[in-house]
């Protein structure tokens, strides 16, 4: 049953001029840019619980989204009905990949054997569908903050049984991303923080999560799966504060358990913003570090203090986040996933295309403003020549180790004062990357 009937078969390019809401008018799937296709730069991914099941519910009502897809009662039959819905959503809208958590793909059962078996039968419908569609998994993960028994958090709940049965299922959802080929395995957070420091021994909960990572890491290795495992920073939100705050705390939790050959992050606009950081902030952090795994491609409403999870329409944004990806050398095998969904009054199927086409369409004019920046070098030269300082004479003895406070203290008594300053010229700067928009 084909549900999204009155979507052309395929979302085509159709240039800057094109008047179609349903065309993309920049996101050419073949075009070049720095010597790779736009496709594989970008490496788009949709996700399945926004995209799929998301209802549009919000803490003051219940859901407004009409989804033909979403029968009466959910249930496995229904579960593998959705994969076809799904998989002819990904193929008009010419996105390469998908992610999803285990329970949106199937429903838990009411044992975990069971919900076992329904993940199992659901996964064989998305195998066929990947095989037959060419579209391949992004990233697996498992939902370890929706049912009652993680009200404390998953790998940092208090009860220890809670610990063991996220790891079970943990556990299948990383043999599910292997037998579809899912080419990155991702830890969010869930509830893992706190509400109230008087109740909560950090220390332990924070080596629980620690020893979780190298369970999976084992496990990983025990079967073969060879996905590059990801960690998703996020400040907050269920949580007062959660462990995996932002990509300086993520990384620095990773090097204090031994995860960081392991381990690298995926980046969400709305997580960076929520933590007082901008997304270019958290990806120069991350990738300077050498931990640029994937992003999430969203974006927050800043007079909204939540994460709104709003499709990415902003193209000063999309730069920020393209100069940054070239600059260390792009996202494979992670991508630019839309963990993004639809505003609750844009209620109808067609919604749900017109978000990905815009968000699609800002990321590929993004990549092409980096691109021109970068192929320009105008502000590479002006960055360099800032801490130029720093190339010969007594910056570079700084770098290289060679100086010391006793044979810097010799230099400026010789010297008496320093070379003057020069100025930022930040405004200057900010122009010239207006005139490339
Ligand atoms: C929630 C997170 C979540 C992760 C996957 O805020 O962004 O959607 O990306 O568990
Ligand atoms: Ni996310
Ligand atoms: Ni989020």
């Amino acid at each position: 049953m084909a549900v999204f009937t009155d979507v052309p078969n395929k979302i085509a390019f159709e240039g800057p001029r094109s008047k179609n809401p349903l065309s993309f008018r920049h996101y050419d799937a073949n075009e070049v840019v720095e010597g790779k296709t736009m496709a594989d730069h970008l490496r788009f991914s949709v996700a399945y619980w926004h995209t799929f099941r998301g209802t549009g519910s919000d803490p003051f009502g219940p859901g407004t989204a009409v989804r033909p897809w979403e029968g009466p009662v959910d249930n496995v039959e229904n579960a593998v009905n959705r994969v076809k819905v799904a998989f002819e959503f990904m193929e008009k809208l010419g996105a390469g990949y998908y992610c999803f958590h285990d329970r949106d793909v199937a429903p838990e059962g009411k044992t975990l054997a069971e919900s076992h078996k329904n993940l199992d039968a659901v996964v064989k419908a998305l195998k066929d569908e990947q095989q037959r569609t060419g579209i391949k998994l992004l990233w697996g993960t498992a939902n370890l903050f929706s049912n009652p028994r993680y009200m404390h958090g998953a790998a940092t709940s208090c009860n220890a049984d809670t610990f063991a049965y996220a790891a079970a299922q943990v556990k299948k959802a990383i043999e599910v991303t292997q037998e579809l080929g899912g080419e990155n395995y991702v830890f969010w957070g869930g509830r893992e923080g706190y509400q109230n420091l008087f109740n909560t021994n950090m220390k332990r909960e924070i080596d629980h999560l620690g020893r979780f990572m190298h369970m999976a890491v084992e496990y990983a290795k025990e079967i073969g799966f060879k996905g590059q495992f990801l960690f998703e920073p996020k400040p907050k939100e269920p949580t007062k504060h959660q462990y995996d705050f932002d990509a300086a705390a993520c990384i620095a939790f990773l090097r204090a358990y031994g995860l960081e050959k392991h381990v690298k992050l995926n980046i969400e606009t709305n997580h960076a913003t929520l933590a007082g950081h901008t997304m270019m902030h958290e990806l120069e952090y991350a990738g300077m570090q050498g931990f640029l795994g994937s992003i999430d491609a969203n974006t927050g409403d800043l007079l909204l203090g939540w994460d709104t999870d709003q499709f990415p329409t902003d193209i000063y944004l999309t730069t920020q986040c393209m100069l940054v990806i070239l600059k260390y050398g792009g996202l494979a095998p992670g991508g630019v996933n839309f963990d993004a969904k639809v505003r609750r009054e844009s209620f109808e199927p067609v919604d749900l295309f017109h978000a990905h086409i815009g968000g699609m369409d800002a990321f590929a004019r993004g990549l092409k403003i980096a691109a021109a920046i970068r192929a320009d070098g105008q502000l590479d030269k002006i960055v360099q020549e800032r801490y130029s300082s720093f190339d010969s004479g007594v910056g570079a003895e700084i770098e290289s180790g060679k100086a010391t406070f006793k044979s810097l203290e010799k230099y400026m008594l010789d010297k008496g004062e320093i070379t003057p300053n020069k100025s930022g010229r930040q405004e200057m700067i900010e122009n010239l990357i207006n005139t490339y928009l």
